[in-house]
């Protein structure tokens, strides 16, 4: 029997013009004394009648449900679809490869928080309320006293103050950075910075340049040379801006460096006193070197990228190719090349670094 079919039948018994309805209305047209036997054989016949009803309902359902499950039966043994493997951010290479150059070195990597006070990231770093720097570096403030850092050099106090005047200090931080600013190709919101800092006695401005030199080497290549353009930090004098040899054309000029043969990759300078002071130092004896790059722009130059919001878009078909170390089967839909503005990663074209875009 069908739902349906048993449907029917309802209708036909205990429907408003069913069978039992008809008996009803015989019941009310039959004198008083002939009712009481009529009304209770055909009360006994309505409950048999449910009943039975019932029990067919109930199996038709469970049959219904038990062809349900066979037909959507799964097996959970068979073996998943395959999924393309994951990889290293393009960032977090940067920074690996950049704190493996530092510690090689003998730095120790050291970390803080986001959320800073005023003091640590503006006011012991020589940049005070008023000083044009803090518009430099517009801030997303939380309290009068707290801000998202806009750079990791607060994580340099911290542990100046941790030595307790105690040298030699040296440590680089990596970490997120935070600045008011509109995103754009070279610009965002957040992005991702490497500072380093050496204090000690008779620390030079010698042993800052060759400190870079041997990490832009190791970074860049054997070959590439640094040079320091005067600049001017609130928490270095001197301060310079330093450039490295353009790893594309070598030097030569190209539409990577814009013809002038030098990337401008970092900024250093030796630590003003002041800073050193507030770190809990006496400038009269010792000294020291900061410097600060933007990790975006290294993988930038490094991989290709003209825009820097493509390492916020968490597309795997953008930020796979970067991670060469993990190489495996591309994935299914990268077939049908990378999306709008993405990239295909030099060791697939065979072709040199693209135009960083970035000067
Ligand atoms: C302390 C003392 C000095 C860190 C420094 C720079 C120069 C610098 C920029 C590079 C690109 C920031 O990401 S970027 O926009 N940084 O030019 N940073 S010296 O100096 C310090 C830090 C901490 C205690």
């Amino acid at each position: 029997m069908t739902p349906e079919a048993l449907e029917a039948v309802r209708v036909q018994l205990f429907g408003k013009k069913g069978e039992l309805a008809r008996f009803q209305a015989v019941l009310r047209s039959l004198p008083p004394e002939a009712r009481p036997a009529f009304g209770q054989a055909l009360n006994a016949a309505r409950s048999a009648l449910e009943a039975a009803y019932g029990e067919r309902k109930a199996a038709l359902e469970a049959a219904a449900l038990e062809a349900r499950l066979a037909a959507e039966a799964i097996d959970v043994t068979l073996p998943g679809e395959p999924l393309a493997p994951g990889a290293r951010h393009p960032l977090s290479l940067i920074i690996e490869e950049i704190e493996e150059i530092f510690v090689s070195m003998g730095y120790r990597v050291a970390e803080g928080p986001d959320v800073e006070w005023d003091r640590y990231n503006f006011e012991m770093l020589n940049i005070p309320k008023d000083h044009p720097a803090r518009e430099m570096q517009d801030s997303f403030y939380l309290t009068e006293e707290m801000l998202l850092r806009t750079h990791t050099s607060p994580v340099q106090v911290r542990e100046m103050l941790k030595m307790g005047g105690k040298t030699p200090l040296k440590i680089i931080c990596p970490g997120n950075v935070y600045r008011r600013d509109t995103d754009d190709a070279t610009h965002s919101h957040m992005f991702t910075q490497v500072e380093g800092l050496v204090v000690g006695e008779g620390v030079r401005m010698s042993d800052l340049k060759g400190t870079l030199e041997t990490f832009a080497r190791r970074l860049f290549g054997e070959g590439t040379k640094i040079r320091l353009r005067p600049s001017y930090f609130p928490f270095t004098e001197p301060s310079a801006e330093v450039d490295v040899t353009c790893h594309a054309c070598g030097g030569a000029g190209c539409r990577v460096c814009k013809g002038t043969g030098w990337l401008e990759v970092l900024g250093a300078g030796m630590v003003h006193p002041k800073v050193l002071e507030a770190g809990g130092y006496d400038p009269e004896r010792v000294s020291g070197f900061a410097f600060g790059l933007g990790v975006e722009r290294i993988a930038m130059i490094k991989f290709g990228v003209d825009d820097i919001r493509q390492f916020y878009l968490n597309d795997a078909r953008v930020l796979r190719p970067f991670a060469a170390d993990l190489a495996g089967p591309p994935l299914a839909t990268a077939e049908a090349g990378v999306p709008a503005g993405g990239r295909t990663a030099p060791e697939e074209t065979g072709a040199g670094p693209a135009a960083s875009g970035l000067e």
